[in-house]
């Protein structure tokens, strides 16, 4: 499974074209999906994990929960993400057994080399930029990426306010991947703009 390349996360599942959006943006060349979903029941994000487990492993693409463990393992999820706030690492390495444990790190490489040290599968830095996707989100210093990049193994992924338009200025630090929510869920072609996000990656 590849920890690396355009990392889809969703926003709170709402009826409509959720599943066509993703399904659309795996066609786009989205390499990794992440549930994230604040609001629903349990029921309906149980509904929907499924649904997405499945989508993912039609296409061959990691499936992660975020917060979540115990939805990660009832899905079938390949992982789970993990932020502060949520299960506490130990406890989710624990129960996630072999599957992957992501962790957000902010703006932080100590915080970084510490997971890294306690065997989290990969780190997202981030946000570098203004996200309307997360309330209350501080804005980190984009530079911390070269030290990132210098000191740690694991995978390396940023997130936050990430748009064609600023992508590059990302990218430019040799990172593992961009993961994105409104670049992908805002547009109106969710497909075409996943296929751009992913050329301009390579660049
Ligand atoms: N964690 C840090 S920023 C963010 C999350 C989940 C939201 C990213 O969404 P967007 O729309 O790509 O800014
Ligand atoms: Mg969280």
């Amino acid at each position: 499974m590849s920890y690396s390349g355009l990392y889809l996360v969703t926003p709170d599942y709402t009826p409509g074209n959720f599943f066509d959006i993703v399904e659309g943006a795996i066609a786009g060349g989205v390499d990794l999906l992440q549930y994230r979903d604040k609001s629903n029941t349990k029921q309906l994000r149980t509904e929907v994990a499924e649904k997405l487990r499945s989508i993912c492993s039609s296409s061959g693409i990691p499936f992660i929960v975020n917060d979540d463990i115990d939805l990660a393992v009832i899905s079938g999820a390949d992982g789970v993400h993990i932020g502060t706030g949520d299960t506490p690492y130990p406890a989710a390495r624990e129960k996630a057994g072999k599957r992957t444990v992501g962790v957000s790190v902010y703006g932080d490489t100590e915080m970084a080399l510490q997971y890294e040290g306690l065997g989290a599968d990969y780190v997202s830095f981030g946000p570098f930029f203004h996200t309307d996707s997360k309330e209350g989100a501080g804005i980190y210093d984009i530079g911390v990426l070269e030290e990132a990049r210098s000191r740690l193994s694991v995978p390396v992924f940023a997130i936050g306010g990430i748009t064609e338009e600023n992508i590059s200025e990302v990218v430019a630090f040799g990172i593992d991947g961009i993961a994105v929510i409104s670049a992908v869920f805002r547009s109106t072609d969710p497909e075409s703009a996943a296929r751009r996000l992913k050329r301009l990656m390579s660049k």
